[in-house]
C-alpha cells in the first residue's frame, strides 16, 4: 500500500481505494460522497445550533421513548434525503425510525443497505459537547425485489464499510472498508475533508477507561470488580487508569481509538426495560466494532465478539466493551470470573 499522503482529499482517497478494488463500480464511492455532503450540512447546523431555533426537542419521542432533539430529526432527514437518490441504496434503517425505510421501487435502487445513528449523543447538543453520526453499510442478499428484514438483521462481520462523523473541536470522518482505518478532518475554509490520520492503529493497551460510574450500583459484581481494579494503583500496569467520559459514544470511542483504553456500557439493572444496557447493536456497537477491529482493537458484549452477534430485532441493545485488545480481554476475564 503506497504511503498515504496526509492532506489529500477524501474523494482522492476514495478513488485510490476504488482503483485498488477489483470490479469496483464506484457505487460505494458515490454513496460515501453523499454521506459526506449530508455531514457537511449537519455540521453547518450543529455549529450554529445555539444561534437558531434548532435547539431543544421536537416534543416527539423515538422508538426508545427518548425525547427527540430537533437536530436529531434534521440529521435523520438530511441523510435519508441525500442517499435516497444515489441509485446505490435499496433501504435505510435509522435509530430514529421504528422500521426500515425502503427506497421506493420507482426510484433507481442499488445493492447497499445503509444503517445510521444520525446524531449520536444528541442530549449533548445543548451543552456544546461533541456529537456524531454513525453509519454502517451492508450489501443486500437478493438481486432485486422488496428488501426483507433478514437482509438488514445481519452480523457486524458482514459489513462492507462502517464509520462515523464527529462534530467536535473539528469535524472528522473516520471510516473503514475493511482495509484499515483512516481519518479525515474537515477544512472549513475549503469545505473538504482532508486525510489527517492515515492508517489509525489502536494501542494494544491504554490508560483510559470510559464508563458512566453513576450506574455503579446497578452493575453486576464482576463489572464493579473490574472498574475497581482499574482504579487501584499499580505502577506495573499503569493503574489507576484515567477516567474520561463525555456521554457521547462517538466522542468517547474516538479518543480511545487514538489514545488507547476501554469504553464500557455494561448491562445494568437501572431500567428493567433495558436489561442488556443502553447501546444499540446495529446502529452503534457493530459499526464501531468494525472500526475497532480494523484498527487492531476489539469489541465484545463482555464475552462474545460484537461482530459475531446475530441481531434478533432492528433495535436490539447490547452491552459494549470496546477498545484496546488487552483492556477488553482483561474486562472479559473479570466478567467470566477468571480474574
Ligand atoms: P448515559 C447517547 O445518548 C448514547 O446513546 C451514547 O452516545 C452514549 O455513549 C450513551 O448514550 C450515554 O448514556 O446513560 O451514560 O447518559
Amino acid at each position: 500500500m503506497p504511503v498515504k499522503e496526509v492532506g489529500i482529499t477524501v474523494t482522492e482517497h476514495l478513488l485510490r481505494e476504488q482503483r485498488e478494488t477489483p470490479y469496483a463500480t464506484g457505487a460505494f464511492t458515490q454513496l460515501l460522497n453523499e454521506l459526506i455532503v449530508a455531514a457537511k450540512i449537519i455540521h453547518r447546523e450543529v455549529s450554529k445550533a445555539g444561534l437558531v431555533d434548532i435547539l431543544g426537542s421536537t416534543g416527539s419521542r423515538n422508538v426508545y421513548g427518548e425525547q427527540v432533539q430537533k437536530l436529531d430529526d434534521f440529521a435523520n432527514h438530511t441523510i435519508i434525503r441525500r442517499v435516497m437518490h444515489t441509485g446505490h441504496v435499496c433501504a435505510i434503517a435509522s435509530e430514529e425510525d421504528a422500521d426500515i425505510v425502503e427506497v421506493p421501487q420507482e426510484y433507481p435502487r442499488g445493492p447497499y443497505i445503509l444503517l445510521i445513528d444520525p446524531l449520536d449523543g444528541s442530549s449533548n447538543i445543548d451543552v456544546n459537547a461533541s456529537i456524531g453520526t454513525i453509519f454502517s453499510i451492508h450489501r443486500r442478499l437478493k438481486d432485486d425485489g422488496p428488501v426483507t428484514l433478514d437482509e438488514v438483521l445481519r452480523k457486524g462481520s458482514e459489513q462492507v464499510a462502517a464509520g462515523y462523523f464527529i462534530y467536535g473541536s473539528s469535524t472528522m470522518l473516520v471510516y473503514s472498508t475493511g482495509k484499515g482505518v483512516n481519518g479525515f478532518t474537515l477544512n472549513p475554509g475549503l469545505g473538504e475533508f482532508l486525510l489527517s490520520h492515515p492508517n489509525i492503529t489502536m494501542p494494544e493497551r491504554g490508560k483510559i477507561y470510559s464508563v458512566n460510574e453513576g450506574n455503579y450500583a446497578y452493575w453486576d459484581e464482576p463489572v464493579r470488580r473490574y472498574v475497581d481494579y482499574l482504579k487501584t494503583p499499580d505502577p506495573e500496569t499503569s493503574r489507576p487508569y484515567t477516567s474520561r467520559y463525555i456521554g457521547t459514544l462517538v466522542g468517547d470511542f474516538h479518543r480511545n481509538l487514538l489514545k488507547g483504553g476501554i469504553f464500557m456500557y455494561p448491562a445494568d439493572r437501572k431500567d428493567p426495560k433495558k436489561p442488556r444496557g443502553k447501546l444499540r447493536l446495529l446502529f452503534e456497537a457493530a459499526p464501531l466494532a468494525f472500526i475497532a477491529e480494523q484498527a487492531g482493537g476489539t469489541a465484545s458484549d463482555g464475552s462474545r465478539r460484537i461482530l459475531d452477534l446475530e441481531p434478533e430485532t432492528l433495535h436490539d441493545r447490547v452491552p459494549l466493551f470496546i477498545g484496546s485488545k488487552d483492556d477488553v480481554v482483561t474486562a472479559e476475564k473479570f466478567l467470566s470470573g477468571e480474574l
